[in-house]
């Protein structure tokens, strides 16, 4: 068989190629024109980073790789058991555009299993973290902690040549989605002093291996981690955390820097924290009314939330304009197994609810819920209530879409990122007539 490493190198020849022959025609062709709005509006809109895993469409949601959510969730392996795909499957994808076989994704998962285990000076550093230390910066200092084992910094100082960058940052990545998981879990215990699991059965998947050592053993946990981690896996560069771990590594920082930097991102409550934010208001609402509101009692609740200033967390988004298909794969996951949990039943009527509230108000340009809505009422109802964990979940998928995006941006030689800036004063003397 071959290994998805071999396809990957088939697929970067190929491409560097490609997109060398097409600069050379198409190099001078104007694409976007910027406007002052968009430079001080956070640069919504202008296209300016090459990121082959993932496309995002305002409307239709993400693709990864040309393929929807739905179309993945029939056509990418599922292994011997369960309903939704693997994760490792996804990651194949991700990497090589290819839809993998059931034998190629089992191979990915065989080399997670075996690069899993944490070195003890990586344990004896996070040992060292306060236990009452947000898991998310645990985290990223867990990942900081394994830097030292980069293959990249140690190729790099013998001299490998620029077109081989790609090789090492492939070892250092594939080093880190093994490792992720288990120092997430291991982040998870520590905080929440949960018992020290058994060894994970040998033939489990990625995320049956996450499962087991997250403490939750059942089938539909492990499911529903299968359906968590595919979801999360990517969404374009331009977000806060694909973008970061971009510019980072840009500068030839390795997969270890890049990706903890990114992690940093993400545990931004307008980014990956608003996960425990949802939770947390949806607690909020169902301790106030002593269980499931109204409709009329919830409208006046966002009403407040808006009043107050603050944002109605998981609603909005910088690109979509139509409910996020992650949100919507979520709610049939929960519809189809818990329709009358009553966490399930308040995320529901929001959604009834909230959209017509954030029209009349007038100010986010998506009225509609993002994939953050609704994750923590799945996890609620297996058990899992730590919502400050969350983001570390959303983490470890989110590791697979950018340290795909990594290697091709090393594979496809991205030069270090340097965008102009300027002040106001130059924009009024420069800019405008
Ligand atoms: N509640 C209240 N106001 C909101 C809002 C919401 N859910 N979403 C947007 N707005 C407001 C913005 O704060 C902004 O207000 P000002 O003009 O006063 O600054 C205005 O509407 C316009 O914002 P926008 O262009 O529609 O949205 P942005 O691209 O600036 O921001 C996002 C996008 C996601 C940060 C924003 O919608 C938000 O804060 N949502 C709630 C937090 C959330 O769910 N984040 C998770 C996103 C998904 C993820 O990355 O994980």
């Amino acid at each position: 068989m071959v290994t998805l490493k071999d396809r990957l190198h088939e697929k970067l020849v190929e491409a560097r190629a490609d997109v060398k022959a097409f600069l050379a025609e198409h190099g001078e062709t104007v694409i976007h024109e910027v406007t002052l709005s968009q430079a001080y509006g956070g640069m919504r809109g202008i296209p300016s980073i090459v990121w082959e895993p993932s496309l995002l469409d305002p409307n239709e949601g993400i693709r990864f790789r040309g393929w929807s959510i739905p179309e993945l969730q029939e056509r990418l392996p599922r292994g011997s058991a369960g309903t939704q795909p693997l994760p490792e499957g996804l990651f194949y994808l991700l990497l090589t555009g290819d839809l993998p076989t059931e034998e190629q994704a089992a191979a990915v998962g065989d080399d997670l299993r075996a690069r899993s285990e944490l070195p003890e000076p990586a344990l004896r550093t996070i040992a060292s973290l306060p236990t009452d230390m947000h898991p998310m910066t645990q985290f990223s200092i867990g990942i900081m902690s394994l830097q030292p084992d980069a293959v990249f910094v140690r190729r790099y100082h013998e001299g490998i040549g620029r077109t081989d960058y790609w090789d090492p940052t492939y070892e250092d990545s594939l080093n880190l989605l093994a490792k992720v998981p288990t120092l997430a879990a291991l982040v998870y215990r520590r905080s929440y002093r949960k018992p020290e699991p058994t060894a994970p059965p040998s033939d489990c998947c990625w995320s049956g291996r996450f499962a087991h050592l997250l403490g939750y053993d059942s089938p539909e946990f492990v499911d529903l981690m299968r359906l968590y981690l595919v979801l999360h896996a990517d969404h374009e560069g331009g977000n806060v955390s694909a973008h970061t771990s971009h510019l980072v590594g840009s500068a030839l920082s390795d997969a270890y820097l890049s990706l903890s930097a990114a992690m940093n991102g993400l545990a931004g409550p307008l980014h990956g924290l608003a996960n425990q934010e949802c939770l947390n208001y949806v607690m909020a609402i169902k301790s106030k009314f002593d269980g499931c509101p109204t409709k009329e009692q919830l409208r006046d609740y966002l009403w407040d939330t808006l009043k107050s200033g603050q944002v109605i967390p998981g609603y909005g988004h910088a690109v979509l304009r139509q409910t996020d298909p992650r949100y919507k794969a979520q709610r049939e996951f929960a519809l189809s197994r818990f329709p009358d949990d009553e966490n399930f039943r308040i995320v529901s009527d929001m959604y009834e609810v909230a959209p017509d509230v954030l029209r009349e108000h007038g100010k986010a340009k998506n009225p509609w819920p993002n994939v953050d809505a609704h994750s923590g009422v799945l996890l609620t109802h297996y058990g899992m209530t730590e919502s400050a964990f969350y983001t570390v979940l959303f983490g470890v998928s989110r590791a697979m879409g950018i340290l795909s995006g990594l290697i091709w941006a090393r594979g496809l030689g991205a030069p270090i990122e340097r965008p102009k800036t300027f002040t106001t004063e130059y924009a009024k003397t420069h800019y405008v007539k």
